[in-house]
């Protein structure tokens, strides 16, 4: 079957070596054979053998006497897939009888076209994937061409009743192996398999369009064609990344659109990556053209206030549109990185978000997230395995993503025979048990029936769906880019391609849809509309005068803010939250917990970090400010602190203090995560553009962990205010601190987010009390803006009896950037500084030591540096001439860094370092030496 050609291999050929469709047959046939037959015995008992029908009786007998089906497993968080229903016989009218062993064969036919036709679909436009399949020969089914005007009882197919098998052969065809390749097959469940096979086989997978849609769809594909054309001739050379060769997707796109609003969905959330943005931007979601050729002139600045902005084909936009039928749709359009399917996560919490605010949370129906992907990146991120891995799961789901592929067979240069190790780019989706629609770019009906189909699909089910657009890409991956370098062959042969529009037209017209007069008008209009706008816009851009533009920045966020709660209200909130729920088994360490934290909102016991948190989401809570906290193991915490949720002995029954805490309260969501940083945090992240007026916080396991969601943190967190104009309040909450747990554990990678501070973007900090935990994550909702905000969180500290606060510390208190040396020492002749945990470790070594000539100063709060505060502590130590930073981290680690050149200019002169060597990797494996290190930095402080 191999046929490989000069310059590199024809897209995907390779890859059919790599999965023969053989070993696929066989797989779920027996599934499929029963459901077959049952659904023939249903029709007409008598054509299924005897021995099928004592089966049926005695199936439908045992589900009529089966009781709750649900909640066989006891609990509401278990596996959600539903069984498949099969609804009781309805009578119809008999059918003659055939022969059993025939009709076996029929329905291995039947499975075997269902499950393989897309592999014979002639679903790539450059026609270079045929495939033959012998499984599919006639013989195989023990049938000959004798056979084909026999009689079958049609079973399921085309409608069902007597069917030659040249009728069935037909529609089995036309439905699997013409411009729509189908993978469904796969899917578990049947009622979902029946509901996608009768979808398809009775329209035959090609719609019967009135003429009005079918011109509205050509006038959508060469809107699509004629945009790129202008902006190529207009703007020559500047980057686009051109959509030419996928103009489909437009009119794909405005299908969804046009279908949403007769759906119930009135809002879509949309994310893509760089190819055909500018396209979809215009025709799409309507960006004004003159405003879009505004920002191809040298002269312009993008229009916000501050920050850096971004290049055009990463921007976002919002906006609502009318439907042919008078219907509304708001789009919005997530901006993007670079990094193309980093925004997949993102726009799942975007869309979360907005069902949230349109009340959509039940059944997530009216808000629709949908994604478009390219085919090199939708197989080769990660990140998007992992969001499917989320789409399901009560924290993350948003009842189910329209994701488009527009695949057009190659990523930059290389080609999917370098890309995947998988027959189609899409094969990650299967993971998920939905329908996967692979559908010739070529044929715009097919397409546009693919994504109305998509979009029935997610409002009957809640699971995500997949089109994948095959087509082309006409030029380059860019517009200075030369593709015949690499791919001379290739593109030889697209180049000879017609436009899309211009097969379809001739189609139309062939049917008298349209004559070549209304398609030229079609045409005429759509020009003069970008001459006009190019026009308008060229004359105002260039008198424009380009000025650099002000940096970003947030000077109140240094202001005080108001996070004292009294302590008549921390009673109010404490005593719910310290209540024993009623007739509800408590494990009894966690009544000891409750007992302690009682004592804590009396006032007979220091609060720890676990209370404070819990009493800053509380008095949220009672102020109307819903709470939402996600990261893996998180409602127990990694580190049993926190016990946000009470599981009762025995039964597993769950009870959450945070949701007793008064009649009218907000809603508090705590959710455990999958195993990943990146997909989690991006969806918290998006989840946190959309809804600010909400204390939003992702939890890592261990600070470190956070690496995995690098992207998200670098790309989003630190630049979407900068760059686009986006903020975030989100929480960040990262265990940090060497104690001995080795290289990976020990690290929240503090440096990172040091390095990433500019412009007032973030804030980053390492508190050493629960009191600023508390003012830190009430300050994150109560004032004008929203800034995210990374804490180093502690792990001994969470049990050490020297990290608590008192309840006045909350009630009187506000959030402390710098905390002052405790001793107010006047002839203190050294200063040292320090952040987070180690402050523990010198206070007790100055203790032990009687040392009464060091002070210490606490940095809570890196960035923004309060450096006012920060003179003010020094004040009280006018004697000091040696000043000392000192952590545990390692000197190429931590905040020296960043606090080094700070210090020093605040100070005019050098400052000692106390701290562990530069090391490549943070931490060492050895207790042992961890303590030697640690002892020795300590001392170090107080002697260098
Ligand atoms: C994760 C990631 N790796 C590499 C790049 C650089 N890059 C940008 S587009 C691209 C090719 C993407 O191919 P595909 O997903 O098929 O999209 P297409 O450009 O073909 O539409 C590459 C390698 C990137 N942006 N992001
Ligand atoms: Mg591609």
């Amino acid at each position: 079957m191999k046929t490989a050609i000069g310059d590199g291999g024809v897209p995907g050929l390779s890859n059919e070596e790599r999965q023969k469709p053989r070993g696929q047959i066989g797989h779920a046939e027996n599934a499929h054979l029963l459901e077959e037959q049952y659904e023939q015995w249903r029709v007409n008992p008598s054509s299924v053998d005897a021995t099928w029908r004592a089966f049926f009786e005695g199936f439908e007998l045992g589900t009529q006497l089966e009781p709750d089906r649900e909640g066989l497993n006891g609990s509401s968080e278990g596996n959600r897939i539903a069984a498949p229903v099969i609804p009781a016989a309805e009578p119809t009218a008999a059918l003659p009888a055939v022969d059993p062993m025939r009709q076996g064969h029929l329905s291995h036919l039947l499975f075997a076209y269902r499950t393989l036709g897309h592999y014979i679909a002639n679903i790539d436009p450059l026609g270079f994937n045929k495939k033959e399949l012998p499984e599919l020969d006639l013989h195989n089914f023990k049938f000959t061409d004798a056979d084909l005007d026999q009689e079958f009882n049609a079973g399921t197919a085309g409608g069902g009743g007597q069917k030659t098998l040249r009728e069935i052969l037909q529609i089995l065809q036309d439905t699997y192996c013409r411009t729509v390749g189908a993978q469904y097959m796969h899917i578990q469940n049947f009622e979902i398999r029946r509901w996608l096979r009768d979808r398809m086989e009775s329209s035959l997978n090609r719609p019967n369009y009135s003429g009005e849609k079918k011109r509205r769809i050509l006038k959508s594909l060469m809107d699509a064609e004629q945009f790129e054309k202008f902006l190529h001739t207009s703007y020559v050379g500047q980057k686009r990344f051109s959509l030419e060769g996928g103009e489909t997707l437009i009119p794909v796109l405005d299908a969804i659109i046009q279908a949403s609003p007769s759906r119930g969905v009135f809002k879509i959330a949309m994310g893509m990556a760089h190819r055909g943005r500018l396209n979809v931007l215009a025709n799409i979601i309507g960006k004004d053209y003159k405003f879009l050729f505004d920002e191809f002139s040298d002269n312009y600045v993008q229009q916000v206030a501050h920050g850096d902005g971004d290049v055009k084909y990463h921007l976002g936009f919002d906006n609502t549109r009318t439907t042919v039928d008078g219907g509304k749709v708001s789009i919005n359009l997530a901006p993007n990185p670079s990094h193309l399917e980093a925004v997949t996560p993102v726009v799942q919490g975007k869309a979360r978000a907005f069902q949230r605010l349109v009340n959509d949370s039940e059944k997530r129906k009216k808000v629709l997230p949908v994604i478009i992907h390219g085919d090199g990146a939708f197989i080769g991120q990660g990140i998007v395995a992992e969001t499917f891995n989320m789409s399901q799961l009560d924290g993350y789901k948003t009842g189910g993503t329209v994701h488009i592929v527009v695949n057009n067979q190659i990523g930059f240069t290389t080609l999917p025979h370098d890309a995947r190790s998988t027959l189609y780019c899409t094969a990650t989706a299967k993971m998920l048990d939905v329908p996967i629609f692979h559908v010739n770019g070529n044929d715009p009906l097919a397409a546009v029936h693919c994504i109305e189909m998509a979009l029935d699909f997610r409002q009957q089910f809640a699971r995500d769906v997949v089109v994948d657009i095959v087509c082309y890409r006409k030029y380059g991956h860019n517009e200075g880019d030369e593709p015949s370098f690499t791919q001379p062959r290739l593109y030889a042969a697209i180049a000879k391609q017609p436009l899309v529009s211009e097969v379809f037209l001739k189609s139309l017209i062939d049917e008298d849809v349209i004559d070549h007069e209304e398609a030229q008008s079609f045409r005429n209009s759509f020009r003069t509309a970008l001459e006009c706008a190019r026009n308008e816009s060229r004359s105002e851009t260039q008198k424009l005068k380009p000025a650099i533009r002000p940096q970003l920045s947030t000077p109140e966020m240094l202001d005080p803010a108001n996070t004292a709660v009294t302590l008549q209200r921390l009673r109010e909130v404490g005593m719910p939250l310290t209540s024993e729920p009623d007739e509800f088994a408590l494990n009894p360490k966690i009544q000891r917990l409750i007992k302690q934290r009682r004592e804590m909102v009396e006032g007979e016991r220091p609060l720890d970090w676990g209370m404070a948190e819990a009493l800053a989401f509380g008095t949220l809570l009672t102020e109307d400010i819903p709470v939402r906290l996600s990261g893996q193991d998180v409602r127990r915490g990694t580190f049993s602190h926190r016990h946000a949720v009470y599981y009762e002995v025995g039964t597993r029954r769950r009870y959450l203090p945070l949701r007793k805490l008064a009649p009218q309260q907000a809603d508090f969501r705590i959710f455990n995560s999958p195993l990943t940083e990146a997909a989690v945090l991006g969806f918290e992240f998006g989840y946190s553009l959309d809804y600010p007026n909400m204390l939003l916080l992702w939890e890592a396991q261990f600070g470190d962990f956070a690496n995995g969601a690098q992207v998200i943190i670098d790309q989003f967190i630190a630049s979407s205010e900068s760059k686009w104009n986006e903020t975030s309040n989100i929480v960040l909450l990262l265990p940090h601190g060497y104690e001995g747990q080795g290289p990976e554990h020990s690290s929240g990678r503090l440096e990172r987010f040091l390095q990433a501070c500019a412009e007032d973007n973030i804030q980053v900090g390492n508190f050493t009390t629960p009191a600023n935990l508390f003012h830190a994550l009430r300050r994150q909702v109560c004032r004008p803006f929203n800034k995210p905000l990374v804490i180093m969180t502690p792990k001994s500290l969470l049990r050490d009896p020297r990290c608590t606060s008192s309840l006045e510390d909350l009630s009187e208190g506000e959030f402390r950037e710098i905390i002052p040396d405790t001793k107010e020492n006047a002839s203190a002749k050294r200063v040292i500084f320090c952040t987070g945990k180690v402050y523990y470790d010198l206070e007790e070594y100055r203790e032990q030591n009687n040392i009464d000539d060091a002070a210490i100063i606490r940095i809570e709060q890196h960035y923004p540096l309060h450096e006012a505060r920060l003179r003010e502590a020094l004040r009280q130590h006018p004697e000091a001439s040696q000043f000392v930073w000192c952590q545990e981290e390692s000197e190429n680690m931590g905040a020296w860094f960043f606090m080094e050149p700070r210090l020093r200019k605040l100070l005019g002169q050098e400052i000692i370092y106390a701290g562990r060597d530069a090391s490549a990797s943070p931490a060492t494996g050895s207790r042992a030496i961890h303590l030697l290190e640690q002892t020795k930095l300590i001392e170090e402080a107080f002697t260098l």
